[in-house]
């Protein structure tokens, strides 16, 4: 069927005009019913850049109504043309990553060459790896008698609600749409007060692709439309990214439906420098890892970096010398390596730790990069990113998820005890390695309690590779064949008497 294209905008503050006031249901681009808005703000002035529709309860029921009706139809599509109109919705995506990086870039703060262009790559990358599965969504048959053929097949579970954080929207979004989509369900998606904008305007690309009513996207309040989402009765399932504190709260709301969730939640994830790594290697995969390009607002960055007594000294002033010389400035401007930090909210926090750190007797706070001296970017939540000594693994920074551009180093001599210390968290989402000798990294990789654990490298989600904590980061797997078969489908058992 002939669909219209969208021309890409390469204005991002034009674009966010353009989307101002809208919620995607149904397939059309419509108004909160409440007709309430709330400001999106560019993190780097203090510029509102566009007034984002308030949906509320009364637009829950009407998209989740919509994605009910619409499911039916949509699962009876052979499972090989929902991945081909999946695949089409990537194929888009990708024609419009430069405008979505920008548009990202504007009402995140993330900086556009660093991180911004790197995250739209992967939404599309998600799309093209969901839409290859459709024939992955196979049965079994399984020898229980020889009177009876047995087999099992993956259903759809039905509407699935997924809430959104604001740190990578886009691929956040991408990774559980995707999925839940070739599995023959219908999505009502909840996207992050923060960061409405990218999200919403991937939905209208892909309205043009998928018949009205798949997909449904509504921008609001956590509590007041996100909680309505986990509680309508036709919600089957609850995917959600997000702080522990609001994980917990809807893995409670799903319990009184005994509906399923999947829950990535926070991390506090340790990067081990054994004596014998290589030194350069290590300080490249702190940096990567560490994600201050990101202002450190990554639930799997290295914030916990133990490096052994004999590099430490070296580590600390390289690493120093690093983050130094990265540019901090206007997300937009193509120089800039760190952006901003998001919200008002997490820059008070990310301060008020750093505060924190700095009291603490016995630690020192190596405060690096320079905050830009722009006039127009006075009123930028910028933070200089610090990297911390002579701070214990017991201590608040080292516990509590920052979600910022700190990071403590922590001097240790005896390889059990850092394995001790670094298991010794309430997360466990990654944890990496770095070491010369096969054998400790071996050893390393089946003691550390981690859903992802790497050896000399800090790779970000992939498409392709299952993704997902133990411990208080979450309930189940993202990313993966495995996410979409075992979090979006029911397996059901079907016996046919021969006799
Ligand atoms: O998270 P929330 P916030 C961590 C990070 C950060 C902290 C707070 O430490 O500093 O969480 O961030 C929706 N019912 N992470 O306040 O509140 C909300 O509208 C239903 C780590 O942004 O969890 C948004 O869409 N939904 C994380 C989404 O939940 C509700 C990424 C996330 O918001 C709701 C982000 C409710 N009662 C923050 N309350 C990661 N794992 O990457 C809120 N929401």
């Amino acid at each position: 069927m002939p669909t219209p294209t969208l021309t890409p905008n390469l204005d991002p503050h034009a674009l966010a005009r353009d989307l101002s006031g809208k919620l995607l249901i149904d397939g059309e681009m419509v108004p909160a019913r409440s007709g309430k808005t709330f400001d999106v703000v560019n993190p780097a002035t203090g510029q509102t850049v566009a007034h984002a529709a308030e949906g509320d309860a009364a637009d829950v029921d009407v998209a989740v109504q919509s994605a009910a009706a619409a499911q039916k139809p949509w699962s009876k599509l052979s499972a090989r043309e929902r991945g081909r109109l999946v695949t089409e919705c990537g194929r888009r995506v990708s024609e419009h990553a430069e405008e979505l990086a920008r548009l990202v870039a504007l009402e995140t703060g993330k900086a556009l060459r660093t991180e911004s262009r790197v995250e739209a790559g992967i939404v599309a990358d998600a799309f093209f790896f969901f839409g290859g599965l459709g024939s992955e969504l196979k049965g079994e048959s399984v020898p229980f008698s020889p009177k009876m053929l047995t087999i099992t097949q993956r259903d759809p579970i039905g509407v699935i609600g997924a809430i959104i954080p604001w740190n990578v929207p886009m691929m956040l979004m991408a990774l559980k749409i995707a999925p839940a989509l070739v599995a023959g369900n219908t999505v009502v998606v909840k996207s992050a007060e923060e960061a409405p904008l990218a999200v919403l305007r991937i939905c209208q690309i892909m309205a043009a692709v998928l018949p009205k009513g798949v997909f449904n996207i509504l921008s609001g309040q956590g509590p007041e439309c996100g909680g309505p989402l986990v509680a309508h009765p036709k919600v089957g399932k609850v995917t959600f990214t997000g702080s522990v504190e609001t994980g917990k709260i809807i893995y409670r709301a799903a319990a009184d439906k005994l509906i399923p969730v999947t829950l990535e939640l926070g991390g506090k994830s340790p990067m081990i420098v054994m004596g014998d790594a290589d030194l350069d290697k290590a300080i490249d995969g702190a940096i990567a890892g560490m994600r201050f390009t990101r202002q450190g607002q990554s639930c799997t960055a290295a914030s916990r970096i133990f490096v052994h007594d004999s590099l430490h000294d070296a580590f600390v002033s390289r690493l120093k010398a690093r983050v130094d010389a990265m540019k901090m400035g206007d997300p937009l401007d193509e120089a800039t390596d760190i952006g901003t930090i998001v919200s008002r909210q997490q820059f008070d926090k990310v301060k008020s730790y750093i505060a924190i750190g700095t009291e603490t007797p016995g630690a020192t706070a190596h405060a690096c990069s320079a905050l830009p001296t722009d006039g127009a970017l006075a009123k930028g939540l910028f933070v200089q990113p610090v990297i911390f000594t002579g701070l214990g693994n017991d201590s608040r920074l080292a516990r509590e998820e920052i979600f910022g551009p700190v990071t403590c180093v922590i001097r240790f001599t005896d390889y059990d005890s850092v394995i001790e210390q670094a298991n010794d968290s309430e997360y466990g989402l990654a944890a990496t390695i770095w070491t010369s000798d096969l054998k400790t990294a071996l050893d390393a990789t089946q003691r550390l309690e981690a859903g992802f654990v790497q050896v000399n490298q800090n790779l970000v989600v992939q498409p392709g590779l299952s993704y997902g904590g133990v411990k208080h980061s979450g309930l189940g797997k993202e990313a993966s064949l495995e996410s979409m078969l075992e979090h979006f489908t029911h397996k059901k058992t079907i016996i046919l008497n021969m006799g």
